[in-house]
């Protein structure tokens, strides 16, 4: 697929997708929305850094000028849409960090909650104006705000629509570090992203699978599912290396 609204820069193993329609503040059409959903359901990256073009938005939310128009049958399929990317961000089996540069709104600031984490410049600017519109969150914001920051901050912040700076996003948790510029961030990311890339990856993606799958649930079954997953980690050669490295004083080398 040839990519319109998307910029990638795969570079050791990290995948940078930056969402690109500037003169849209980087709003996520049906357009837009199709080539990240065949972008991430064609992945082989062992790293993504989700990330908007330079300017006042990281993405500016789902495209009103597209919804106005919409019927209620195309705006479910809009909706399902987006939920889809969202979930395909959120259950991919590797590390992905949205680097948040100006404003993150309604289905931007749902796309960042897919990801594992988010790093944010001081310039960020998050919230759900859905109501503003006579809308409501549709990719996620009212399933995955308040586990990031809680019910009733996701409450105030999606009823209310008002703005929450990186400082405060920040502080409640919906960001993990802030930094001053748009290139310290991103080169935090991708050290992160590679510091995780040097641990086992059937271990990672097995911690993501977990953590996804257990909230919500009562901490006896999400134990379970834990166990599971800690019994199957047994069975992967990433194990066998990793603990074997740790006795002989060496260090582990994992395979893709
Ligand atoms: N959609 C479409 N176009 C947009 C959007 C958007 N979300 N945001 C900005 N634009 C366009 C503007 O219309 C304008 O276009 P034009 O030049 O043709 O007039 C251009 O981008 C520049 O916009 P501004 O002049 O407003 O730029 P500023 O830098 O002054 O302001 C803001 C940037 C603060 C981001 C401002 O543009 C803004 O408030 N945008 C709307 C934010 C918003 O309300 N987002 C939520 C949208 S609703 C949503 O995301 C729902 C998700 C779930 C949907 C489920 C479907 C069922």
């Amino acid at each position: 697929m040839d990519y319109q609204n998307l910029v990638l820069d795969d570079h050791d193993g990290v995948l940078t997708v930056t969402v690109n329609r500037p003169r849209a503040r980087n709003a996520l059409s049906q357009a837009t929305l199709t080539e990240l959903r065949h972008l991430l359901t064609n992945l082989s990256a062992r790293a993504v850094l989700l990330t908007g073009s330079e300017g006042p938005a990281f993405i500016a939310g789902a495209d009103i000028r597209e919804m106005a128009a919409m019927t209620p049958e195309e705006g479910e399929a809009f909706g399902a849409l987006g939920q889809e990317v969202t979930r395909l961000l959120e259950e991919l089996p590797v590390p992905v960090i949205a680097c948040v540069d100006g404003y993150a709104l309604g289905g931007g600031c749902e796309m960042a909650l897919a990801c594992d984490f988010v790093y944010a410049t001081g310039k960020a600017v998050f919230g759900q104006p859905e109501v503003l519109l006579g809308l409501i969150p549709g990719f996620g914001g009212c399933v995955r705000l308040f586990r990031r920051v809680g019910v009733a901050r996701a409450r105030e912040m999606i009823y209310s629509g008002r703005r929450v700076d990186a400082g405060e996003a920040h502080r409640i948790g919906l960001v993990n570090r802030v930094f001053d510029t748009r290139e310290e961030m991103v080169a935090a990311a991708r050290l992160m992203l590679a510091d995780i890339a040097a641990n086992s990856p059937a271990a990672v993606a097995a911690c993501k699978s977990v953590i996804n799958s257990v909230q919500g649930l009562p901490v006896g079954t999400g134990l379970q599912v834990e166990l599971d997953a800690f019994r199957n980690a047994f069975t992967t050669a990433d194990m066998r290396e990793g603990t074997t490295a740790f006795l002989a004083k060496r260090t582990p080398v994992f395979r893709p």
